[in-house]
């Protein structure tokens, strides 16, 4: 390690080269087995066979390697809290109780809410960096961002009782950002936002006891309570769990979703292009990836830079090409129409392309082994959090005070490193796939000419049935894509709209189901409302903190008929998820009355009790759960099924 401009850089890490995937070199028949197993993405198969025939490691071997797991982990009753442990419930060996006491159910619950509150902490953390670099725009101590939705601004400044009148755009930005960072550890008893929820839905929370007080408090509640000798029974446990994720999904989430609007622009409906085709050969190619656009964006000014494009010209490039990965991706396709590279699984498979000059990243999502794989090309992983460093990464430290000089100095660092690549390591796969993006609910509500009547109106007369929004990652225990491509195309089939965010939207996009055109793979009624409208039968709502954008779609909805959000022909999915903060949304999703199916199982099986009550008995708490369903088809026959009793509840 040495130390370079008050930091610390890492030098390179070895390329990992895996003596058994070199092995399969001699079986080509094996390597496309092997590809056809992993992934339906047509770009990914390229360069999973370059991966598979030089040995480059990838999520998929590591995931054989770690084959099989450990049982007890798997259904979540091993239990490593204490030092008086680690323990494990093995009813067989008469081993009922840990060390301390707690059984199986307590043991699951405790780990569940565990992963839970990661998950809603990694989405609100997010959101406080954003309102802070709100905060210090306003103070004019941060360099390079502006006020770029005022509309909102103010709209959100009116819903926070702050004084809107005459005042300029960063005397009131000041306000709602110190009113929002307040909602982060506020004693006023109830997120603000939460407000947006149908009065039925809050009163489901209330007499439930789970309305979210403030997003800090519910997530350091749930560290307090899985300490041993704290929360005893489960059930109290998992309820705190659905607050910990309702402070997330209407307050950390949603915060980080309205204030990047104001400072970065609310999405509008714009088209782009997704795949690893994205990558230019005669471009320096820069992958940004991660999640917080507080740093991505300050990327694309500096891509703009004159004279940083000088310097491409004279290195040999025609241009500076950005391309996005998983929800920071998503975050400049929906704003900016930045082409998207892919989603999860592709982040180790775009370094494979040879063509990679820098990726950029933030925090989450984003494998440790990735500058492993960098070593194996000549691309350079820059890590930018504090937050998140990364070994054998090159560290720039990312802060708003010092934004665009950083945001310079990381395309330089592309510019520069463009001359190494090597033209034979060079392969680029296929053609982008186009995709249209940016439906926000403001774009959504515009689209339908200002009013949500026509969508009312569409689902009263079953034209579309009801809605499902698809949301999460990549997990290697699904084929990459599967999921989600098979699930999304079966509701749009039964006539049912498709929302997504994160790595599904991705998914989708990739299969050309973001463009107009895929209304010919929709039911009759949801094809003819999509024709009408020009809109795809899947709308890319955004990143994974754009979840939020669903619970607002769903109680702007739910307000307009005066009924709960559990009364409404909705569902969610979550048929690849993998990250603890999918825990959190498909939490909040429940929590907020939406029945959620999962592709994958949760690690719960240990407990009976605990897997009754989130597939089950949570309906007599907010009125919905969760189903475990891996098979896409199934999962769509249980969606439909949901959606039309919910129909027939409500009469139509
Ligand atoms: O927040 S969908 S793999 S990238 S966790 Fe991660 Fe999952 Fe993708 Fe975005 Ni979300």
């Amino acid at each position: 390690m040495t130390k370079k401009d008050g930091d610390y850089v890492h030098s390179r890490v070895a390329c990992t080269i895996l003596e058994r995937s070199k092995m399969s070199l001699l079986n080509p028949a094996l390597i496309a087995e092997k590809v056809e197993e992993r992934t339906i993405d047509e770009t990914a198969k390229p360069m999973l066979r370059i991966t598979l025939e030089t040995g480059i490691e990838t999520v998929w071997d590591r995931f054989e390697m770690q084959q099989p797991p450990c049982s007890y982990c798997a259904s979540g009753v091993s239990c490593s809290r204490c030092a008086m442990g680690p323990c494990r419930i093995i009813p067989d060996h008469h081993r009922l109780r840990g060390v301390c006491g707690a059984d199986a159910d307590l043991i699951v619950a405790r780990n569940l809410l565990d992963t839970l509150a990661t998950g809603a902490a990694s989405h609100s953390d997010h959101g406080r960096e954003i309102v802070e670099t709100m905060y210090k725009t306003s103070e004019g101590t941060a360099q390079g961002y502006t006020i770029t939705d005022p509309e909102k601004l103010r709209r959100i400044a009116l819903e926070l009782d702050i004084t809107v009148g005459t005042r300029g755009d960063l005397e009131i930005a000041r306000d709602v950002s110190l009113a929002l960072l307040e909602e982060f550890g506020t004693i006023k008893n109830s997120i603000r936002f939460s407000e947006r929820a149908p009065k039925k839905t809050r009163e489901i929370w209330e007499s439930a006891g789970i309305t979210p007080r403030s997003v800090d408090r519910e997530v350091v509640e749930a560290m307090h309570r899985i300490h041993m000798g704290v929360g005893a029974d489960y059930v109290n446990v998992l309820l705190h769990g659905l607050r910990t994720a309702l402070s997330d999904g209407w307050g950390g989430s949603l915060m980080a979703t309205e204030v990047s609007d104001i400072l970065f622009g609310t999405p509008e409906i714009n088209t782009s292009s997704v795949n690893l085709g994205v990558l230019k050969e005669d471009h320096v190619n820069i992958a940004l990836h991660g999640h917080n656009p507080v740093l991505s964006e300050m990327i694309v000014r500096a891509a703009e830079d004159a004279e940083l494009l000088a310097l491409a010209t004279e290195n040999g490039a025609k241009g500076i090409n950005l391309v996005g990965l998983c929800c920071t991706g998503n975050e400049l396709l929906m704003r900016k129409g930045i082409p998207q590279a892919g989603n999860h699984f592709n982040q180790e498979l775009v370094i494979a392309t040879g063509a990679l000059d820098v990726m950029i990243v933030d925090y989450q999502c984003i494998f440790p082994s990735l500058p492993r794989t960098a070593s194996c090309y000549h691309t350079h992983i820059v890590s930018t959090s504090p937050k998140s460093r990364v070994p054998g990464s090159l560290h720039y430290p990312f802060h708003p005070e010092s934004a665009m000089e950083t945001a310079r100095a990381i395309v330089r660092l592309a510019v520069e490193n463009y001359p190494n690549r090597l033209a034979e390591n060079v392969h680029i796969p296929g053609e982008p796939i186009r995709a249209v993006t940016g439906f926000s609910v403001e774009a959504i509500q515009t689209a339908l000419g200002g009013t949500f009547a026509p969508l009312i109106e569409a689902i009263a007369d079953g034209k579309i049935l009801g809605a499902v929004g698809v949301v999460g990652c990549n997990n290697p225990k699904v084929k990459h894509d599967f999921g989600h491509v098979t699930l999304t195309k079966e509701l749009i089939k039964r006539d049912i709209l498709v929302v997504e965010t994160g790595c599904a939207a991705i998914a989708s996009g990739k299969a050309g189901l973001l463009l107009p055109g895929a209304a010919d793979l929709a039911g009759h009624g949801l094809a003819s409302v999509c024709r009408a409208l020009n809109i795809p039968p899947v709308l890319h709502m955004g990143s994974c903190v754009d979840c939020s954008r669903i619970l607002v779609l769903a109680a702007a909805l739910a307000n307009e008929l005066d009924v709960g959000i559990d009364q409404l022909p909705l569902g969610g999915a979550a048929p690849e998820w993998y990250s603890q903060k999918a825990v959190s949304i498909g939490s909040y999703f429940v929590a907020s009355g939406v029945y959620t199916v999962l592709g994958v199982m949760p690690k719960i099986t240990g407990s009976e009790n605990v897997t009754n009550l989130l597939t089950n008995g949570l309906c007599g708490v907010v009125n919905a759960s969760f189903a475990v369903e891996p098979d896409p088809l199934l999962a769509a026959d249980l969606l439909e099924s949901h959606i039309r009793h919910k129909r027939q509840n409500l009469g139509i």
